[in-house]
């Protein structure tokens, strides 16, 4: 990989800071199997509340990693699809800022200040820094797509007639979708929760900022989820074997998540008062819109993985499904971006229950929507990041992978465990199981009135499966560390 030299520097910090702070997000990620199974029966451990140990764990995950690898990734691919230098300058401020906001924002949720989740919704207060530290680091990742316009004008002006490459389209595509979604939250926080957690205001509006944060909230899962569609229109056809089966698909498909990913953000309210039951409806409408470009998605990933199987000597209405490189471990990236999909068939399906207005009253708020989430971004999001930053930092220090097996067991492990981890918690969702509860102390504790057996099944099937995913972390660090 040839970048500038002080850029791969810039990008290994941006790959390597979330993925140490990750191994925190991760560990919560399996106390929380064990809170909910009632294997943990008390209000913390290891000196760390179970709502602070959430905090952490969704914040983290959800919110830091996600973004600095999108940045990452972006400068990767703007600079190498455009043969371009970009600016060193904007890159290092964006970095310090990110940095200083997470780091910030850390050391608040550890020091059980702003044990609010990765929602922060009101009245839940936390204290001032934190919501600093969010505010720089979004302000910080807002940078890159700036610096990297002049760029791609440049470009535009040295190729006259060139179409843009494909990855770049999907970059541009996912910091437009992030630029309009942070603005309401940067209204929410700069204007509503810090002066709140100041003291300068006597209250907020609950139910603005919650409408602000899902403002947010939903596009933020298209800014999660587009790398990884550019590594599956880019990267994926390759290492089957084959090409793209059609580059317009991509470019539609892009674009058309600039267009549809928000104004979506009602259908996390569907049980909120405030909100009239038209436009309710109407969001439900529009949801269901965006899901197009998702399903354009799965069509043109398949045919492409056909091509490659077929150039592979695949052949057969389905015989060709065989041919595909599920176990060659020099080829270890293909398993993360083929498990990612798989596991979005069942994520995506799950999506469009909850998008439902009427089927939404029955899951909402309950153990469903982590076992929808951990199948979208803790699913194809979340495998494409750990596959392409392996293979971005190896590339970039010019290291070869070692012990590409282990690599390449990691997401088929990691997919037993989502699989095993989500259908407990659909089974208790839809036994009526809350999310967001510590139930080791309740309904999983026999000593308890509200011991509810119907839900030990489910509970223990999630402490598995988190279990499980815990394992696949340890191998994915133990490659990429001794890499
Ligand atoms: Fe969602 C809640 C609706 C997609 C993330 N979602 C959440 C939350 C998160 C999240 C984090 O309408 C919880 C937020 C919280 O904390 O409260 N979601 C949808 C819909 C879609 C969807 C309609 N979500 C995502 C993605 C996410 C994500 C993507 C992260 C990256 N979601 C909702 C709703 C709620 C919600 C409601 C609120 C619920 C509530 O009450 O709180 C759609 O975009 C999904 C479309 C996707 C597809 C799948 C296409 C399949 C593909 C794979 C093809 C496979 C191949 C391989 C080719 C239709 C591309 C085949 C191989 C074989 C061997 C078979």
């Amino acid at each position: 990989m040839e970048l500038q030299k002080s850029l791969r520097t810039i990008i290994l910090a941006e790959l390597l800071v979330p993925l140490t702070l990750f191994i925190f997000g991760a560990y919560h990620g399996v106390l929380q199997g064990m809170y909910q199974a009632g294997v943990i029966r008390a209000t913390k451990f290891a000196g760390i509340d179970y709502y602070e140990g959430l905090t952490a764990h969704g914040v983290i995950n959800a919110i830091v990693l996600t973004t600095f690898f999108a940045v990452a990734f972006g400068y990767t691919v703007v600079s190498q699809e455009l043969k371009s230098k970009v600016s060193i300058p904007g890159a290092s401020i964006s970095l310090v800022l990110m940095l200083g906001g997470s780091v910030m924002a850390a050391v608040m949720i550890f020091m059980g200040k702003a044990t609010v989740l990765y929602t922060f919704y009101p009245p839940l207060m936390a204290h001032p820094l934190f919501y600093l530290g969010l505010a720089l680091f979004i302000v910080g990742s807002w940078i890159p797509m700036w610096t990297w316009i002049p760029v791609y004008l440049r470009w535009r002006k040295e190729n006259p007639g060139r179409k843009t490459p494909l990855g770049v389209v999907g970059i541009f595509a996912s910091f437009i979708v992030w630029q309009m979604a942070t603005l309401p939250v940067a209204f929410e926080v700069l204007v509503q929760l810090l002066p709140w957690s100041l003291g300068w205001t006597s209250g907020v509006n609950v139910m603005l900022t919650r409408t602000l944060f899902w403002f947010f909230g939903h596009p933020l899962v298209y800014f999660w989820l587009l790398p990884t569609y550019v590594l599956y229109y880019t990267m994926l056809p390759r290492l089957a074997g084959g090409k793209l089966f059609s580059d317009f698909a991509g470019r539609f498909t892009f674009m058309s998540l600039i267009l549809l990913s928000c104004p979506l953000g009602l259908h996390h309210q569907f049980a909120d008062p405030g909100i009239t039951t038209t436009n309710k409806g109407i969001q439900t409408v529009l949801t269901l819109f965006v899901v197009i470009p998702s399903l354009l998605t799965a069509f043109t990933v398949a045919a492409s993985l056909e091509l490659g199987a077929r150039n592979r000597g695949g052949g057969g209405l389905f015989g060709w499904w065989k041919k595909l490189p599920y176990f060659e471990s020099k080829n270890w990236l293909f398993p993360y971006l083929f498990c990612g999909l798989v596991i979005f068939l069942f994520g995506g399906i799950t999506g469009i229950v909850n998008a439902s207005y009427s089927l939404n009253n029955v899951i909402h708020n309950t153990a469903w929507i982590p076992a929808h989430f951990h199948l979208t971004v803790g699913g194809p999001v979340f495998l494409g990041i750990l596959g392409a930053s392996l293979f971005i930092i190896t590339g970039l220090l010019k290291k070869p992978v070692v012990s590409t097996t282990m690599a390449m067991v990691v997401p088929y492990l990691w997919m037993v465990g989502t699989f095993i981890f989500s259908s407990g918690l659909f089974l208790n969702g839809l036994r009526g199981a809350p999310r967001r509860t510590n139930m080791g102390m309740t309904y999983l504790n026999p000593a308890s009135p509200s011991y509810r057996p119907d839900w030990w099944l489910g509970a223990h099937m999630g402490m598995i499966g988190g279990c499980i995913m815990g394992l696949a972390c340890i191998l994915y660090f133990m490659v990429l560390i001794r890499s």
